[in-house]
């Protein structure tokens, strides 16, 4: 999603292809990506994968309009921004999903809505279960993990809300950061149990202006205990 928004700013044109997580690793190796993680884009005859280096690729082919600033004090807010996005986020907002498909995999079918994976969505959905519970695994969505994830979510989102005052991130043009970081927000607030803390929130505006689509909707499945760190956010909001 972070990709194809980046490609979307800059007005380039792409095919997308989704692939199967977990079998992702060997579909990439296949058509000869050096690693193994998505996104990974062919652009211009290179090769280029991670949304990091996609970003800093599109804004050397296509410098307008910039994902990266160019006054050094603003490039460096940006990427600490960037950086959390793409680690405490991303990682604990995958936690919680991985957890909660492998509990529940019904939701699953809605977040396939729109997906472009070359076989039939029935198909996909039927032989997701191994799939699910790889992913679960290498994405260490364990109890103990998503309880933490859970407790570290109110810091987080007061994080991005002052990284949005200082105006780092949720300017009139979007940056690198910014599509970063929604993504991780839009899967949160596709979940009944996290949305309430989000959607009213700056963190929570900001993610739906970045990406007004997202698809996916799980209700609710977490323990409430572990949703207790949320409850103050939610009242405040
Ligand atoms: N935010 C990262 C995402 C990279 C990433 O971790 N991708 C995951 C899917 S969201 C992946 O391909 N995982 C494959 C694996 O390691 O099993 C980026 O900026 O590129």
């Amino acid at each position: 999603m972070a990709a194809r928004l980046m490609l979307e700013s800059k007005g380039i044109p792409y095919k997308r292809t989704d692939l199967m997580p977990v079998v992702s690793k060997a579909a990439l190796r296949v058509v000869g990506f050096p690693g193994i993680t998505v996104p990974a884009l062919k652009i211009d005859g290179h090769k280029v994968q991670g949304t990091g280096k996609i970003a800093r690729e599109l804004d050397r082919l296509r410098p307008e309009p910039p994902l990266l600033p160019a006054d050094p004090e603003r490039l460096a807010a940006v990427e600490e921004a960037e950086r959390f996005g793409d680690t405490d986020l991303q990682q604990s907002v995958r936690a919680i999903a991985w957890w909660a498909l492998r509990k529940d995999k019904a939701p699953l079918r809605s977040y396939s809505e729109g997906a472009k994976l070359g076989i039939p969505i029935g198909l996909a959905l039927r032989t997701a279960g191994p799939i699910v519970a790889a992913a679960a695994h290498s994405n260490e969505a364990t109890d103990d993990n998503v309880r933490r994830s859970l407790a570290a979510l109110p810091a987080m989102l007061q994080r991005i809300d002052d990284w949005i005052a200082a105006g780092t991130i949720g300017g009139e043009q979007f940056n690198i950061a910014d599509f970063q970081i929604a993504p991780s927000l839009r899967l949160a607030m596709s979940f009944d149990d996290l949305r309430p803390a989000i959607e009213a929130r700056p963190a929570g505006e900001l993610a739906v202006r970045v990406v007004p689509d997202f698809p996916g909707k799980t209700p609710a499945i977490l323990p409430p205990a572990w949703l207790q760190p949320l409850r103050s956010e939610t009242a405040a909001a």
